[in-house]
Order: C-alpha cells, then sequence, then structure tokens
C-alpha cells in the first residue's frame, strides 16, 4: 500500500529538545529517461517519470542547529554555497521549509545553518536544485530519527522522497539508486505521486554498469526556469497526447531495463528527450533551449551508432547539454570515436 499525506504528519509530541546538533548527508543528481513535464496542486506531477541516479554528481550538506529561545512560524536558516552566504538560493529553500512545516513541525524549533557544496561545476547544468532538496530532506528526516520514537525504513525512505519533492519535483528522485520512479503508474505497484520508489524488479545486469557523460554545449544558468515550462503544459495542445505517451514510455522503460533490451531503450529514451524539448517549443510561448552545438552532438551520436553498431545514446534535460548514455563496456571506443572529437568540454558521470 503506498503511503498517504496523512501518515507523513507526526502524531508524537517529543520533549528532549537538544540544544546544539551537526547533521550531515550526501544526496546524488539523477536523470530523468522518462521525464516530468507539467504539474498541478502542491508539487504533484502530471505524468509518472523514471531516472537514473547519477552516483557521482552529488551535494553534500552539512547543517548546524542551535535550539531557539522564542518559536516562531518561520524556520530562521542561512545557506552558503561552497562556504559563501547565498542569499539567492533563499527564498527557494524559505518555500520548501514552508511547505513542509505540517509534516516537520520541529523544525521551527532550531536555528540552521546550511553549508552545501557540489562534486559537479556550477557552470554544468546539472541542477543541484534536485541532490540539494534531496541531501536537505535527508537531514530533515535524520532530526526527525532523533526526536521521535522509531518508524520504519519504509516510512523514512517514502517521506524524505516526499519531503524533496515539494523542494523540487525531481528532487523526489535523488533519494536513493540505481533508478526511481515518480509519480502513479496504475500498472506499476507501489508507485505514488506523493513520493519516487525504488521499483521493485531486478535491473538487467548491463544497465547497472551505465555510464552519462555530459557534453556542456552550455555553461552556466538555464534562461527559462522549468517551472515555467511545467506550469505551461496546464494549457498545452499536447497536453493530453503527452500525459498518454509518458503513461506508456514508463512501462515500457520498466519493462527494456528489466530484460535488457538496450535497442528498444536507446529508442525511447531518445524519443523522450525529443518529444519533451518539442514541448517546448509548441508551448504557448514556445521556447527553444537546445543549441546549434546539441544539433550537432545529437547527429555525431547517431551517426557513430549507425557507422558502428555501438549501443550509445542520448538524452536532454531542460537545457542545451547532451546527457550521452552507453554502457561501460564502450567507454574506450567512445573516447576515441565520439568524445575526443567534439569540441565542448564533458564530464564523465556514472550512473
Ligand atoms: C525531469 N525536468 O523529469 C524533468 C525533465 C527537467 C527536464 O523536472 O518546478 O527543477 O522544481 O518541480 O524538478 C526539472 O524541473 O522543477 C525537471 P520544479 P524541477 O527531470
Amino acid at each position: 500500500m503506498a503511503f498517504t499525506e496523512q501518515d507523513f504528519l507526526i502524531q508524537e509530541k517529543w520533549f528532549n529538545k537538544p540544544n546544539n546538533l551537526v547533521i550531515k548527508s550526501v544526496a546524488p543528481s539523477n536523470i530523468a529517461l522518462v521525464k516530468y513535464w507539467g504539474k498541478h496542486g502542491i508539487q504533484l506531477p502530471m505524468n509518472p517519470s523514471i531516472s537514473f541516479t547519477l552516483n557521482k554528481s552529488q551535494t553534500q550538506t552539512t547543517v548546524y542547529l542551535t535550539a531557539v529561545d522564542k518559536l516562531s512560524d518561520k524556520v530562521s536558516f542561512k545557506f552558503y554555497l561552497d562556504q559563501k552566504h547565498q542569499a539567492d538560493f533563499e527564498p527557494k529553500i524559505a518555500g520548501f521549509f514552508k511547505k513542509i512545516q505540517d509534516f516537520a513541525p520541529f523544525i521551527t524549533h532550531f536555528d540552521w545553518k546550511i553549508y552545501s557544496n557540489n562534486t559537479f561545476p556550477h557552470s554544468s547544468g546539472i541542477a543541484s536544485s534536485a541532490s540539494g532538496f534531496a541531501a536537505l530532506s535527508k537531514i530533515i528526516i535524520d532530526l526527525e530519527k532523533q526526536l521521535y520514537p522509531p518508524k520504519t525504513a519504509t516510512y523514512y525512505a517514502h517521506k524524505t522522497s516526499f519531503l524533496a519533492r515539494l523542494g523540487s519535483g525531481s528532487a523526489s528522485r535523488s533519494t536513493a539508486h540505481p533508478v526511481m520512479i515518480w509519480g502513479h503508474h496504475p500498472d506499476i505497484k507501489q508507485t505514488s505521486d506523493l513520493y519516487a520508489i525504488v521499483p521493485d524488479f531486478e535491473i538487467h545486469p548491463v544497465f547497472k554498469t551505465y555510464k552519462d557523460s555530459i557534453v556542456l554545449v552550455e555553461k552556466g544558468q538555464k534562461k527559462v526556469s522549468s517551472t515555467v515550462g511545467h506550469n505551461l503544459m496546464n494549457t498545452h495542445a499536447f497536453k493530453n497526447i503527452r500525459k498518454q505517451h509518458a503513461f506508456e514510455h514508463v512501462l515500457q522503460m520498466t519493462g527494456y531495463l528489466k530484460s535488457g533490451d538496450i535497442e528498444n531503450f536507446i529508442k525511447l529514451t531518445e524519443a523522450e528527450a525529443l518529444e519533451l524539448h518539442a514541448l517546448m517549443m509548441t508551448s504557448s510561448p514556445n521556447y527553444l533551449l537546445m543549441q546549434p552545438g546539441t544539433i550537432k552532438i545529437i547527429h555525431k551520436i547517431r551517426n557513430l551508432r549507425k557507422d558502428t553498431g555501438l549501443p550509445v545514446c542520448f538524452t536532454l534535460d531542460a537545457g542545451a547539454n547532451v546527457h550521452v548514455l552507453y554502457p561501460d563496456e564502450i567507454t574506450r571506443q567512445l573516447q576515441q570515436l565520439l568524445f575526443s572529437k567534439i569540441e565542448f568540454e564533458t564530464i564523465h558521470d556514472y550512473v
């Protein structure tokens, strides 16, 4: 049975308020194979999505907590990235704290000094919001564990993802390995719109060796925020067909991941990436995140696959950079045939 919002409320009163605490956590980024695009209500997805966890791209967070003397309904906090105070990030974190307050009422009892750093470069186009909110949610759950009587491991795992979702939708899929599904699918057990789960089937060994190398076509922040893109789906002319596709695609993708069907994995992964960007290009107003370099690399990958039969494919996030996905065993060939021949910097990551 899936958990409800009610299940994540805290019933007990707690008494031992520690004065000072230091809690650390680490959380990975993720790349969606079938994309979350469109949302409703409070951070609920329009459709289910499925992702690979990117183990090497992590946010590392340390929180210094001090008990506050006078309670307020707002959380007192400061956020530091790479040891520097980052006021720009604070409104989104404040919004997160507000959204989770009913489920973690203890957070207002402390002053928070949040120190984060990422193992991936800031310019990489890897969204730090996914790993960042996942890392912070792990800390909040760790604190809950310290303050209240123990609950089940499943409760803690689902609640971590549930809290992360309220920070950023894709963050819900950054709380476990190696694959996560977020969003209710009638044909996939345990799935929920409220949090992401690790599917209960065994992934074929070939997908356990997968790598993701990100080709940096464009460095820095994206121009249109994903939140705006998600909202444009509400009135999108292709909303219903997109929803239908996503439900079908998630089910198909789980089948390919189980059976090790690389050929269909490639077809579907690329179709999803292009569909995501096609949705951006056909929303009202429309916008275009791909750059000439993006198209160039896509063609290179497809030509290489045609010429050599190597099982390499691409996916795209909400930006111009290209994620190149491939099994570990062809790494050396790709270094020679692809990565050494493109004029863009590439970050080699691991799924
Ligand atoms: C995804 N993306 O499935 C899709 C595909 C980007 C492209 O979810 O508004 O930062 O915080 O829920 O999670 C990026 O959007 O948006 C995203 P919010 P989020 O990964």
